[in-house]
């Protein structure tokens, strides 16, 4: 074979090629492993003799090695020619971004509302002590009121001894007592856990929002100024009507059902009352000297009203066609 010739000839089709398609078939012609010619001519030489390899050998490894950098440069030239003819006035490709949970921006909008108000934002653990969750809260083991919350227990060994996953906010109320002093208001937004059925309106884990606030003289009255100051801030309706219903839970008394009248409509949201003496001293507050309320609102049902969300299980179903609606 005439080496000459090949280099020409590649050369030639080199300066055709004019894309990188175009290109690559030069490349595969003559450097290809299975076709390529020179690759062929290379592969003859194991037949050949002393004197022709001697011969051939070093023009035809310069010839590949010419080729391959010339492909290389060529190559180059092509992208950045293939650079230059994109249109960079036509509208880019829109990047979805990410948007923050409907329940989070519930659950920012009512710390910023009560923070407002001078409330400070409180936490507890979840895996709470049987101790908080219920006996300090006037719910001693064999009171049936114990039967309004199903709870998941966490087995006992060593170090979790009477621990339930908290089945309300409501632990947190002593928890903070213990810590401060009167008087003091404070909210505290989180989870608890219920072993209980899951349907439209119910989870075996949601989020409620506890409310405490312990004065000289703080009544049923300062609640409910607070309570509809709350709603009308996160309702953005400045006429709404607030109602409670006589109602029953150990750590307060008198006890009450909280109702919001929305859209034309009463709807519940919610317990409170005045706390319990019983709940005052196991916190480390005289109740003769100090009293106050407390309630507990289920965060997911502020967000249900609110947003008009049909179902409470869309909150975690992970689906993108709920969460773009916010
Ligand atoms: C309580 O949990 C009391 N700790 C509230 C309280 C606090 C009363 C302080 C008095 C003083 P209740 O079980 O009703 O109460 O729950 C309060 C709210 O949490 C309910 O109105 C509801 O909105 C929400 N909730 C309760 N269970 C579930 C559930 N399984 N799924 C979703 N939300 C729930």
């Amino acid at each position: 074979m005439n080496l000459e010739n090949l280099r020409q000839k590649a050369y030639e089709d080199l300066k055709k090629a004019s894309s990188m398609e175009e290109l690559e078939e030069v490349r595969l012609k003559y450097l290809g492993r299975k076709q390529g010619e020179l690759t062929a001519f290379l592969r003859s030489f194991k037949d050949m003799s002393e004197d022709e390899k001697r011969e051939y050998g070093p023009i035809a490894q310069r010839l590949r090695n010419d080729l391959e950098q010339e492909i290389d440069e060529r190559e180059e030239l092509l992208k950045k020619q293939e650079i230059g003819t994109i249109d960079l006035s036509i509208p880019g490709v829109k990047i979805e971004s990410g948007r923050i949970h409907i329940l989070s921006k519930v659950y920012n909008d009512v710390c910023d509302i009560f923070h407002s108000m001078n409330f400070s934002v409180a936490e507890g653990p979840e895996l709470e002590e049987e101790k908080y969750n219920f006996d300090a809260l006037n719910i001693p083991a064999n009171h049936p009121a114990r039967e309004m919350w199903d709870t998941f227990w966490v087995k006992n060994d060593k170090n979790t001894e009477g621990r339930v996953m908290r089945t309300h906010t409501s632990p947190v109320q002593v928890r903070y007592m213990l810590e401060h002093k009167p008087p003091f208001q404070m909210i505290c937004p989180g989870r608890a856990y219920r072993y209980e059925a899951s349907d439209a309106t119910h989870e075996t884990d949601f989020n409620q929002i506890e409310g405490l606030m312990i004065g000289k003289d703080i009544s049923l009255a300062n609640f409910k100024f607070v309570i509809e100051e709350f709603f009308r801030q996160f309702f953005k309706d400045d006429k709404i009507e607030v109602k409670f219903r006589a109602s029953y839970f150990p750590f307060v008394e008198p006890g009450v059902e909280v109702d919001v009248k929305i859209w034309g409509k009463w709807l519940e949201i919610g317990g409170a009352g005045m706390v319990h003496p019983y709940v005052l001293k196991q916190g480390g507050i005289d109740p003769a000297k100090w009293q106050g309320f407390a309630f507990g609102f289920g965060m997911e049902r502020l967000a249900i009203i609110k947003y008009g969300v049909p179902d409470i299980r869309l909150f975690k179903s992970g689906d993108e066609r709920f969460n773009k609606q916010f």
